[in-house]
Formats: structure tokens, C-alpha cells, sequence
């Protein structure tokens, strides 16, 4: 692994648009990230709707609870050392082709009865960028196992030449925003790979997936690292810049008028 993939596990990422890879991380490994998520979701600022870091998101029971820190890296040594992991560093080298930067890192808790998420393509809300799909790719690192139970992603193999999402995304925080077509999904059939906790998931940009909530008492909780190809250079800074400035504008629009990032 060390190495990056195999020439099979190549063609099976660029026939499917995606490939799971058990046991990445040791037990051990994953111990310590999971001892890591439960202290950041102690803290309390990661816990607040103001923080800019955090996302919301609806529950089952009608509630709304913070669903994800975005990004996690910045704010943790075992996040960081998990970005910069070698293991991942040399997966993304052998699908980008080339060596990557850092783009994007997420933490998603998905607590009992959060709600899952519609079908979409990563890439509608990067295509600005510059970059053209085959330059972004993401890692699911699983933190928990991952079933169908308790909302693992579920990924639409041999849909990722495409990209399907005309309109300009009018809200890209709304529910509706960037969903595939059904048209579209029902060229293929959903995959949902059941993930033990070390397990990792390498997905392209253009890779449609989406996933339902979380049916159990158990959090699910999954970390989302994209790398871009390093040929076009650092994007991370500017684009976090932009995000930040969007979600200002989709809580002013919710009628928030207080916000920090931390
Ligand atoms: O964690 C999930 O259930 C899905 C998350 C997802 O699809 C995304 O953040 O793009």
C-alpha cells in the first residue's frame, strides 16, 4: 500500500469510479482517531451552529444536530498526521498521476438518526476551480463501520465520465442542491460497501453517491480527505476562503447574525 495501487486495483477504480481498500489503517490506528473525534466533539465551540467549521443537519426525530467539522485537519495532530499519511499520499499519487496537494478535509459524525445524503457528484461544487474532474480525488477513511444501517455511502459504479448537473447551483447547502438525476442513477445500481473501521474508499470527483441517515444508536462517523493534482497548483487556502464566505451568506440568508470560526 505503501506503494500507491496495484495495475488491478487501478482498473477496477477507473471501471467503477471507485474502489474500496480493507484494513488501511490498523486497529490500533483507528482507536486513536476514534479517542480523537470523541474529544474535538467535546469541545464545545465544535459543537456550536455559529463555529463556521460546523455544518448542520436535519434528524430523523426533527431535530437539527452538527453533523460535520470542515475542515478537521487544522485543529488536530491526529488528523494531520492522517492527511499526510503516507499510505493515502501514495494512493492519490497513483490515480492523480502525479504527486497531490491537500484540497479538502471533512469529519462527518452521522449521529443516530442524522439524515443521509441525496445522490450528487463532488465535483458540481469544485468545478470552478480550474481543475479539470480527474485532478480531485477523495478518500473516505471509515473512523466506524459502515452498513447500510447506519447510512454508509452508497456509490453508482461506472457513472463517473460524465458530469451531471446542469444548472448553476443556486444554494450549495440546500438539500436539493446538485442532485444527480434519477434518469441518470438508473443506468447504473448503488453500491454500498460495508466498511470496517480502517477500511478507506477511494472515490472520484465524478463518482455519484449518496447515503440514507443513520437508523442506529451509534454515531457513523467518517473522514473525507480530497487531494488535487499538484499540477495546478495549492487550492486549499482559497478555496476554504470562498467556502467560508458562502456559508456566511447561507446563514445571513437564515436569518443568523452571529458567526466565529474556530
Ligand atoms: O457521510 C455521508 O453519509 C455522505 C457524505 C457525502 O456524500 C459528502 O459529504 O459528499
Amino acid at each position: 500500500m505503501a506503494g500507491g495501487l496495484t495495475d488491478e486495483q487501478l482498473q477496477r477504480y477507473h471501471r467503477d469510479g471507485f474502489l474500496h481498500l480493507p484494513g488501511v489503517f490498523s486497529l490500533d490506528e483507528v482507536k486513536a482517531i476514534q479517542r480523537e473525534c470523541a474529544r474535538l466533539q467535546g469541545i464545545p465551540e465544535m459543537a456550536d451552529p455559529r463555529n463556521l467549521r460546523t455544518v448542520t443537519r436535519r434528524t430523523t426525530a426533527g431535530g437539527m444536530i452538527v453533523d460535520r467539522l470542515d475542515p478537521v485537519a487544522d485543529l488536530s495532530e491526529v488528523f494531520q498526521s492522517v492527511v499526510r499519511d503516507p499510505r493515502l499520499l501514495a494512493v492519490a499519487e497513483s490515480v492523480l498521476g502525479s504527486p497531490s496537494c491537500l484540497f479538502k478535509d471533512k469529519l462527518i459524525f452521522k449521529n443516530p438518526g442524522a439524515f443521509g445524503y441525496g445522490a450528487h457528484q463532488d465535483y458540481t461544487v469544485w468545478r470552478g476551480l480550474g481543475v479539470p474532474a480527474t485532478g480531485l480525488l477523495s478518500i473516505l477513511l471509515a473512523v466506524d463501520a459502515a452498513n447500510a444501517a447506519n447510512g454508509a455511502v452508497r456509490f453508482y459504479p461506472g457513472l463517473h465520465s460524465d458530469h451531471h448537473c446542469e444548472a448553476e447551483l443556486e444554494d450549495i447547502f440546500g438539500p436539493a442542491s446538485g442532485i444527480t438525476p434519477a434518469e441518470v442513477l438508473a443506468r447504473s445500481e448503488g453500491v454500498v460497501p460495508e466498511l470496517q473501521p480502517g477500511d478507506v474508499v477511494v472515490f472520484h470527483s465524478l463518482c455519484p453517491h449518496d447515503s440514507d441517515p443513520n437508523h442506529t444508536a451509534e454515531s457513523r462517523r467518517s473522514c473525507f480527505i480530497t487531494y488535487s493534482d499538484a499540477t495546478y497548483g495549492d487550492l486549499r487556502e482559497a478555496y476554504y476562503q470562498a467556502f467560508r464566505e458562502m456559508m456566511k451568506a447561507d446563514r445571513a440568508a437564515a436569518g443568523q447574525t452571529d458567526w466565529f470560526f474556530r
